[in-house]
């Protein structure tokens, strides 16, 4: 390793000659990712001979998603190599920005659920805490967006390469999962066992990422299984080569729904991949008794997908362990909790009981009996048949996936504190009741390395000019800021960072998608994925009724804005998609229109991803967080745009309630019913989008501009999304909110008008953030429900 940067270079310029080769960006890439590797290895290689000489308490995260981003120049900045590598490149006339660009973001997962695992990861290392993940290693990750016509279209994305991949293999740690087969009652003089006969065994091969921590001290493991053809016997009723394809497509991709896609036999396979190979890594050659399981291992489930973890850790320790069934399940509910992200009705797991029966016939039994004792135990309560059937995890043919995850943890949470009272008081109202001690919130954080010290460097160094640099370590800190939110020079040097940031960006989609913006207009953002609860289309519909207000009255003639869209659609996503049409449909008249576009601006980024949501939120000034209050269970994109001194304009909804707590409702601009009253209609039926149609000639207009196609030059099916708004009695109370979201975006303009004021709340919201950074929520996830120990400094 090497302390300056004359080090570096000499060390780097060796390398290179050593492959005797020309400087080419490639070669530089390759380079200095194998050097990253190498310090590494070093310090993870410690890490792990330190868990194995002194076996404390592991944590291990299980999770169908981790959706980590470009790794190198990150690595670069946790090990505090950053400066020096890019000073030293500088001199050699490389850029390192240029070179990171080469590197193929692996994008392991949809959107938040996936990026929050992620973030969880860096924050364990960085408090040197010990936790690691599991998850599996997709071929491809979440597809590529294109836009044809203005509609999406994906393309298959690959992010494996033929070296220098971010993992590692490791063949001799391959186990073997089995599906199907048939489970058999073997008497021996043990007494009676359970074995699955005739299984079609997949191997599982683990691939090891590391995760650097803070410093380069503690170096975790996520470790990624892929599927592979076993070499064990195959049952003489089943075709070979059909097993070799069905195998390969367990781990081909990712699934790139994130709520609707469900009760597909390959999801299963990926799920029960994940949880049996992991549980089986596991105990491989445990230092402890199986029966302190609980007191040397937490098993965290990222939502209900890993849930099939509580079945099969019965089944290790019933079956391979000879446990008796009270033991085993003392065990498995002491060391497993879960983690809801959701009450969307449409995104609860559920599979039908036949589907697990054929293909997990061990598991389904294992459920089963779950089922019925606790079921059993409920009517010895005496228990009401209406709660029984709440209560039950199998109704009606279908296993309740929530509701096995609730019985078989020790704790469940929600992810922020509106989310987990909505939790606790109505969808999961009955279980709270029965495990009144179970349930507790977390409120979701995002790692500030990555998102203030990574993605905008430049803030971060006027920060520490400021505060000095022990924010980094204690992002609590931030809040010293809260003195300087009123000096007018800070103030300065903050709105020169913003422009910066602003411009990098330009330069950014110029470079790579041919669009020019004008630096001067406000950034106004809305980047996440496309579900009809987010929003978007009130976003888009809100920019009609600006265009309409600056076509008929020569009056109305507002500041320059740039309205900023970014998300995927899941593929089968009829009407989200139907809404990308029509945001695109609507920039080109927009854009094109002599006058309006001197006023208003839609860009709408390709493809966004971790490695675009970089460049933008640094530059955003207006942050939007729309959705129907109740249904968004956090959001972590408001914090992320929070951090980097953007304004929020949002709904009491998920996160954004404490995110206005902490910085005050003056310093946001707040609007929209809250979660009671939707929850209140919805309850009642009470709300009818017509009424609303019929009483706002300037809504009515607008509904009738999109339904003759008059507004959309027929490019739209418009009456899809008209019929969304009125026939489906608009569901996310869209035109209900419109209006009193119109009313803050005038509070914004009126804001905006006055710069230093503008400049003084931007502040003010960076200085609130440092509560939501996941160092704050990993420490909390430690103390109430994980109880880790920090690992020893090797330093
Ligand atoms: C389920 C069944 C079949 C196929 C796919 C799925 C599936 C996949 C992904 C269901 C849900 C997801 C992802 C959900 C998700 O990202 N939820 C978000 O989690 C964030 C982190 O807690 C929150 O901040 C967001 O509010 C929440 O929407």
């Amino acid at each position: 390793m090497f302390s300056s940067k004359e080090e570096f270079k000499k060390f780097f310029m060796n390398r290179i000659a050593d492959k005797r080769s020309q400087k080419s960006l490639e070669m530089a890439f390759e380079t200095l990712w194998e050097m990253t590797h190498e310090w590494i290895q070093e310090n993870w290689n410690r890490t792990n001979q330190l868990y194995e000489k002194e076996p404390e308490k592991q944590l291990y995260y299980f999770s169908i998603e981790f959706l980590i981003g470009r790794v190198l120049g990150q690595n670069l900045v946790n090990l505090n190599f950053y400066d020096v590598v890019k000073e030293g490149l500088d001199e050699l006339g490389l850029k390192l920005s240029e070179i990171e660009e080469l590197e193929d973001e692996p994008g392991l997962g949809n959107g938040g659920l996936g990026r929050l695992a992620a973030c969880f990861m860096d924050s364990l290392a960085s408090l040197a805490l010990p936790g690691h993940g599991y998850g599996l290693r997709y071929k491809g990750g979440l597809f590529t967006q294109h836009f044809v016509n203005g509609n999406q279209t994906e393309q298959p994305t690959k992010w494996i390469k033929e070296k220098n991949n971010a993992d590692a293999r490791q063949k001799d740690l391959a186990v073997e999962v089995a599906y199907y087969g048939d489970v058999q009652l073997v008497v021996g003089t043990a007494g009676v066992k359970r074995t699955i006969e005739n299984p079609v065994w997949v191997k599982a091969v683990p691939y090891d990422l590391p995760i650097v921590g803070a410093n380069g001290g503690t170096i975790n493991t996520l470790r990624l299984w892929q599927a592979e053809v076993s070499e064990r016997p195959f049952p003489s009723t089943k075709d070979h080569t059909v097993y070799e394809h069905e195998t390969a497509k367990i781990t081909d991709r990712l699934y790139p729904d994130d709520s609707l896609e469900s009760g597909k036999i390959l999801r299963l396979k990926q799920q029960y991949l994940l949880c049996s190979a992991s549980l089986q890594d596991l105990l491989r050659n445990p230092s402890f008794p199986v029966e302190e399981i609980p007191e040397n291992i937490a098993i965290q489930i990222n939502d209900t997908h890993p849930a099939l973890a509580i079945p099969e850790l019965m089944r290790i320790l019933i079956d391979d362990h000879s446990l008796g069934w009270e033991q085993a399940w003392d065990i498995t509910t002491r060391t497993i909790s879960y983690t809801n992200h959701t009450i969307l009705t449409e995104a609860m797991e559920k599979w039908d009981c036949h589907l697990i029966q054929s293909l997990l016939p061990r598991i389904y039994l294992i459920i089963e009996e779950i089922d019925l004792r606790f079921k059993e135990s409920l009517q010895n309560q005496g228990k009401t048949v209406d709660v029984l059937r709440k209560l039950s995890i199998i109704e009606e043919g279908v296993i309740k996936m929530a509701v096995l995850a609730v019985v078989g943890s020790y704790k469940v949470n929600g992810v922020a504190k509106l989310h987990t009272n909505i939790l606790k008081k109505r969808e999961m109202k009955e279980l709270n009741e029965q495990f009144p001690n179970k349930f507790h919130n977390k409120t979701n954080g995002i790692t500030h390395r990555r998102w203030l010290i990574k993605a905008n460097p430049e803030l971060s160094e006027l920060i520490t000019e400021t505060i000095g640099a022990r924010w980094v370590k204690e992002p609590e800190r931030l809040d010293e800021l809260h003195s300087f939110a009123q000096n007018p020079s800070f103030l300065q040097d903050f709105q020169a960072v913003k422009k910066l940031k602003k411009e990098q960006l330009i330069y950014h989609l110029q470079r790579d998608q041919n669009i020019v913006v004008d630096s001067a207009s406000i950034f106004d953002i809305h980047i996440k994925r496309f579900h009809g609860y987010k929003r978007q289309l009130m976003n888009i519909l809100h920019i009609q009724m600006l265009y309409n207000r600056i076509k008929h009255d020569s009056t109305y003639r507002p500041y320059p804005r740039t309205f900023f869209f970014g998300g995927k659609a899941a593929p089968t996503y009829h009407f989200a998609k139907q809404v990308i049409k029509m945001i695109n449909t609507i920039a080109s008249k927009v854009n094109n229109d002599p006058l309006v576009r001197e006023h208003l601006h839609i860009v709408f980024v390709e493809n966004y991803n971790v490695t675009q949501a970089e460049y933008l939120i640094p530059a955003a000034e207006v942050s939007e967080q729309i959705s129907t209050a109740s249904k968004e269970a956090s959001g972590t994109g408001n914090m992320k745009l929070m951090m980097n001194g953007a304004l929020t304009i949002g709904t009491f909804d998920g996160a954004n309630v404490e995110m206005f707590e902490q910085v005050g409702e003056e310093n946001a601009f707040v609007f929209g019913m809250r979660a009671e009253e939707i929850m209140q209609y919805e309850k009642e039926k009470s709300y009818n989008p017509k009424e609303i149609i019929e009483g706002d000639p300037e809504i009515a207009k607008m509904m009738r501009q999109l339904a003759t196609g008059k507004f959309t030059d027929g490019k739209i099916n418009a009456d899809f999304i008209v019929e969304q708004l009125l026939e489906d009695k608009d569901p996310y109370f869209v035109l209900k909110d419109i209006h009193s979201y119109a009313k803050a975006h005038e509070k914004i303009l009126k804001a905006y008008d006055n710069p230093m004021k503008w400049a003084e709340m931007s502040v003010k919201n960076m200085a609130a953030s440092g509560i939501f950074s996941s160092d704050r929520t990993i420490q909390q996830y430690s103390d109430d429900v994980w109880h880790l120990s920090k690992v020893p400094s090797i330093h």
